[in-house]
């Protein structure tokens, strides 16, 4: 039996038939049984470029209906989809292209030069473009290609997707998801948030990531619900699709956004059912703030991209602000003491631990890493500080992993540090994480310059800006005589973060 997700997709697509599937506000549209037929032609398409089962499909594309439906050309065609994020700079998709290796590379027809030499430069057999509007080479070839109509087998352990984390060395890992990852959690999901065909979710997130691909279209695409899908998070945009609307999923910053509007009444939000949030700690004031200003409870929830989803708060029953839930059905966690791993009663705070069906299978070629991070035990160790309270809750309490989030994109300092590391004039760097109003945490730079140099802050920033996507790169950098540190020669964060702690302040 085959176990490739497009299965069950592809069952709930016939059944919605003409109903809504992606709605935009320029007023295109496609309904199920057109999104399910255009999948035909574009793993036709794929099919014609090369691709076969097991591939790798790299996807550099500013967000559109027709992205979506060339995930679901690649799901059908037994592909792995391989989002990449739009800020990534030619120097960063090179690494990208070169360590996965893919059989097709579709981009930006704006960048479609770049892309090629990049593409070359990697190996990479064939580019294509996609634009928004459904123009690019791509949906040219569609027009012409012989659909596919079947669904090629896949086993529930082979990949569906491959997604780049960054990670504590500064070098980007590829988690590799499989179908029964992203088939066990979507289904979680739709359960556990009561999605079904008349929902009408807000999808405002970028489609790159485990949030907006597979926590927002997957549970859509499980429910046969539709999507407002918009291009970003435009704070005119989403207030103006909020009656229209059944549900939201969002990060952090589109809460405090939405908070910091006179537009957002009850009145505005009483056709909406849910409201979630997740990516990055939602504030317990937020969350209290949130639910007296519209009525609703934000319903947080915790994740990874290399596990999906692991704990929710209820959709019936307490939504307890500053806690992320409980495990979903089917997913285990465990607290443990850091130094010894020994396990941790209630209450004590320990690195959280998680294992189930949505747990990823490793990191693309890269063993040693998988399996200091992936326990033969298929406990994955999250990196995450957390409490469990005696109802079972989970509070995210801190990192053990050197990490900044900001506005929900993770940003792993050492890749910073190492860049700036290498400019003329710095002798080394420190790159923190220090409270910001609008994005939670603010990438932020601590430099010490070399002996009689003489750099500021401007030339530290444009050093970066061909180099690092824009959302890596700090939005301010200091200078300092030396870096803190401990006995051990170790950094000391904490004091830098302590140090630096009121400079977004507002005020
Ligand atoms: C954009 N910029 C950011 C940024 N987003 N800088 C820092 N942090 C961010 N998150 C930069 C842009 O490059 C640009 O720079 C400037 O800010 C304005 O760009 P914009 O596009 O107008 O930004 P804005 O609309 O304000 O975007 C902020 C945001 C967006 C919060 C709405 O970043 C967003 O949608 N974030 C969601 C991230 C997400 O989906 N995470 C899920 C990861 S999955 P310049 O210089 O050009 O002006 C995961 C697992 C899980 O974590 O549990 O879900
Ligand atoms: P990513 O690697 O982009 O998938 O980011 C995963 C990380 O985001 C987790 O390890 C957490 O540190 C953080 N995260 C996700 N959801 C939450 C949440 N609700 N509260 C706190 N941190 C979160």
């Amino acid at each position: 039996m085959s176990h490739n997700l497009f299965e069950s997709f592809a069952e709930r697509m016939s059944a919605r038939g003409d109903a809504d599937f992606i709605v935009t506000r320029e007023g295109r549209r496609y309904s199920y049984a057109q999104a399910l037929a255009a999948s035909e032609r574009l793993a036709g398409t794929l099919a014609s470029l090369g691709v076969k089962p097991g591939d790798r499909v790299a996807v550099q594309v500013d967000k559109s209906p027709e992205a979506i439906l060339l995930y679901l050309a690649c799901l059908r065609i037994g592909g792995a989809y391989l989002p990449l994020n739009t800020g990534y700079t030619s120097t960063e998709i090179d690494y990208f292209l070169g360590d996965a290796e893919p059989a097709l590379y579709v981009c930006r027809p704006a960048a479609a030069d770049e892309a090629e030499r990049v593409a070359r430069e990697a190996g990479c057999p064939q580019v294509v473009t996609l634009g928004t509007q459904g123009d690019g080479r791509l949906m040219e070839l569609a027009e012409q290609a012989e659909p596919m109509e079947s669904i090629e087998s896949r086993d529930e352990n082979d990949l569906a997707a491959i997604l780049y984390t960054s990670g504590t060395t500064g070098r980007s890992k590829g988690a590799m998801l499989t179908h029964r990852n992203l088939a066990s959690n979507a289904q979680a999901l739709v359960e556990a948030w009561r999605f079904d065909a008349n929902d009408r979710l807000i999808h405002a997130l970028p489609i790159f990531h485990t949030h907006g691909l597979f926590v927002a279209c997957n549970v859509v695409l499980m429910s046969g619900a539709a999507m407002l899908f918009m291009p970003k998070f435009d704070i005119d945009a989403v207030l103006d699709e909020i009656p229209r609307g059944t549900a939201l999923m969002g990060v952090p910053t589109y809460y405090t956004r939405l908070l910091a509007d006179e537009r957002l009444t009850p009145e505005l939000a009483r056709n909406m059912r849910l409201f979630t949030s997740g990516s990055a700690p939602l504030t317990a004031d937020t969350h209290t703030e949130f639910e007296r200003r519209t009525g609703h409870a934000i319903l947080e929830r915790y994740g990874m991209t290399e596990t999906g989803m692991n704990t929710s708060n209820p959709y019936d029953g307490a939504r307890i602000a500053g806690t992320v839930g409980l495990p979903l059905p089917g997913v285990e966690i465990q607290l443990v003491d850091r130094e010894t791993g020994a396990n941790l009663p209630t209450g004590e705070t320990g690195m959280l631990k998680v294992r189930g069906p949505n747990v990823f299978v490793g990191y693309w070629r890269m063993p040693e890493k998988t399996a200091e991070e992936l326990g033969e035990d298929g406990f994955f160790v999250t990196g995450d500080l957390a409490k469990i309270d005696d109802k079972g809750y989970v509070q995210i309490v801190g990192r053990d992993k050197d990490l900044v989030i900001s506005g929900g994109y993770n940003v792993y300092p050492k890749e910073v540090e190492q860049a700036i590391d290498e400019m003329d004039g710095v002798l080394e760097s420190a790159v923190i994480g220090v409270p910001h109003p609008d994005l939670g945490e603010g990438v932020t730079a601590v430099v010490v310059p070399n002996d009689g140099a003489t750099i500021d802050e401007s030339q530290v920033i444009a050093a970066l800006r061909d180099r690092l996507a824009r959302y890596k790169q700090p939005k301010r950098v200091f200078f300092i005589d030396e870096l803190p540190r401990n006995t051990m020669g170790k950094v000391q964060k904490n004091q830098l973060r302590k140090q630096f702690d009121a400079i977004y302040r507002p005020g």
